[in-house]
């Protein structure tokens, strides 16, 4: 066991105070106790063995049920270094305001050594922390969503390694005002307290896998990505492996998971992962990505057998489903599953709920905690210790309007421009206002662990050290109609929108794609919407871009970039201008 992990458990434990500190070795012997200790506290509720094997109710605090970015903080030396669109806070002032709400914080608990693998066991690429937390329940999630316990240990003395992310958690008093969430990107650190939620508080996932794993990427050459991972095959024998970035709740499970409407021709989609991609130049140039993670942490109103199968088959054992509604059986119920709302509901704080109640019985952020191996349509890839070869990325995000379905970049740095422009409608993963459109870029906004404007930079030279970078593309399936209505199905159906990727990639398609000024977007023909009942009206709107809409879109992309200055490269400021004349050049031609 490793000493440096000795001497800071005791020094944590010195301010913390549990009352016992119980280190984690993530067997079934171990999970199976704390799973019956939560039951017995009344924090777990055993579900119908029937319904779900293997599979728990959790209720979190309702003032705590989504991230919280506006406590989430960047704690470099220099706040230049977090950049405008992070929040900061100097390691002094960390110290003096945040680290007395870890004194005494574990008493009358038990303090929980988790040591973690993110990544393969074996693959070079993996790396390992160590997250102190005095919640059993974040212990047993950590437990599906990484690999937890010896086998790091094991890991880093095989590799006579010494390093590790360091990262405490303490649920506090979950008041939101005692609520702060804080990295370290010069000592690579993570402090937690106040939350017991998802991204809050299981630190391997955001607060290392991509805030604290950005900046080592910065420094080592290579990404941390809010990125799902996927692999199509054609039935002509070709896979190939696609990245997407969205942001939270918009889909890139959905995707992820997405259930080939013509497995039947040989069209198939496996997954790799879900939300994080670790991505490095291979000695072939290509980008070579992994996923850190070994489970999913997906959001389940609106997971049905139509929307993603492949999720209800994951969901159907060894599940922690978190602020859900409970049926009187012992079943979990949410808005949009498949079967109308049984009578003698509890929602998802526990109480009597009716439809006449007007209120959602399952909380909209609510969750669910399944290992990837339970999910049928796994790739055989999922866990190689190279990674798999990305051949597309995808940006995606929701926009009513503006957003063709997709189009493709005129080249690696277009393709950077495009992701660092790309916005969204909020959703409910964050706390805050829904459903307002904010510039999230790569989908990394509340997850990028140092100065954006240097990110994108880094992006730039990515790119410039793949011989072979993948192609990039903008996808936007949430486009509406004048009367509010999705234009395009979606779920299953994207399936059409990743031919045509493919098509790009492998340079099939010179009927069916076309030059516009933000970038190549597929003709009425291109796109193959047989079957779809979509009128020609629709499928129109969905491949148009507005000359109004991009006049304005591109002006508050150059606005949004502006924030960056000095850190802005100047390749962005030149794809921003090129964009501009773009645009102008239509205009004029019309
Ligand atoms: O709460 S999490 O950050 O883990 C999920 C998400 O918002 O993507
Ligand atoms: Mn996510």
């Amino acid at each position: 066991m490793s000493a440096s992990i000795e001497r800071w458990v005791d020094e944590v434990a010195r301010t913390t105070h549990p009352d016992q500190i119980v280190w984690c070795d993530g067997s079934d012997a171990e999970i199976e106790r704390l799973n019956s200790e939560m039951v017995a506290g009344g924090t777990l509720i055993h579900l119908n063995g029937s319904k779900h094997p293997n599979s728990y109710l959790h209720r979190s605090d309702p003032q705590d049920v989504a991230r919280t970015e506006q406590l989430t903080f960047i704690c470099s030396e220099r706040p230049e270094d977090a950049g405008p669109t992070n929040n900061w806070m100097s390691p002094r002032e960390a110290q003096e305001r945040v680290w007395p709400l870890f004194s005494g914080a574990m008493k009358g608990r038990t303090m929980y050594v988790v040591p973690y693998i993110m990544g393969p066991a074996t693959a070079l690429s993996s790396r390992v922390g160590v997250e102190l937390t005095d919640s059993p329940y974040v212990v047993a999630n950590m437990r599906t969503m990484t690999r937890m316990g010896q086998v790091a240990l094991d890991r880093l003395e095989r590799t006579g390694s010494d390093d590790w992310v360091p990262g405490i958690h303490s649920m506090g008093d979950l008041s939101p005002v005692r609520r702060f969430i804080l990295h370290f990107p010069e000592t690579r650190t993570i402090w937690s307290v106040g939350s017991g939620y998802g991204g809050n508080a299981l630190l391997g996932k955001k607060c290392f896998a991509l805030r604290i794993a950005s900046v080592m990427g910065r420094d080592q050459g290579w990404m941390a990505e809010h990125m799902l991972i996927l692999e199509l095959s054609s039935p002509e024998g070709d896979v190939m492996y696609i990245a997407g970035a969205f942001p939270s709740a918009c889909g890139k499970t959905n995707l992820a998971m997405l259930r080939s409407p013509l497995e039947h021709e040989g069209w198939r989609v496996r997954t790799v992962g879900e939300d994080i991609a670790w991505i490095h130049v291979g000695a072939d140039g290509r980008l070579w990505a992994i996923n850190p993670e070994s489970g999913y942490f997906g959001v389940a109103p609106g997971t049905s057998s139509k929307t993603n199968p492949n999720a209800m088959a994951s969901v159907r054992q060894d599940t922690i489903f978190t602020n859900v509604a409970l049926t009187p059986e012992g079943d979990v119920w949410w808005e949009g599953i498949d079967t109308p709302p049984p009578s003698g509901l509890l929602d998802w704080q526990g109480r009597a709920w009716s439809p006449s109640l007007g209120t959602p019985a399952a909380h909209p952020n609510a969750r669910f905690t399944s290992p990837a191996t339970n999910n049928p349509a796994l790739s055989a890839q999922w866990e190689d210790s190279e990674g798999v070869p990305l051949s597309a990325i995808l940006f995606g995000g929701r926009r009513a309007r503006t957003i063709p379905i997709v189009s493709q970049s005129f080249s690696w740095q277009h393709g950077v421009y495009m992701g660092a422009s790309m916005a969204s409608e909020t959703t409910a993963a964050a706390t805050g206002q829904v459903g307002v459109v904010r510039r999230d870029p790569m989908a990394m906004l509340p997850f990028c662990g140092y100065n954006m404007g240097d990110y994108f930079g880094h992006w730039l030279e990515m790119g410039a050290n793949a011989a072979i970078p993948p192609a990039v593309f903008q996808v936007n399936w949430f486009r509406r109609d004048a009367d509010g209505r999705f234009l395009w199905p979606g779920f299953g159906e994207n399936l059409r929108v990743l031919r045509w990727v493919r098509d790009q990639v492998l340079g099939r398609n010179p009927a069916g794609a076309r030059e516009t000024p933000i970038g190549i977007v597929p003709t009425a023909q291109g796109l193959d919407v047989d079957g779809l009942n979509l009128s020609s009206v629709a499928l129109n709107e969905l491949l148009s871009v507005d000359r109004g809409d991009w006049a304005s879109e591109a002006d508050e992309q150059g606005s949004f970039l502006d924030q960056f200055g000095d850190h802005l490269p100047d390749e962005l400021r030149r794809e921003h201008r090129a964009l501009l004349d773009r645009l102008g050049a239509v205009a004029a031609s019309r």
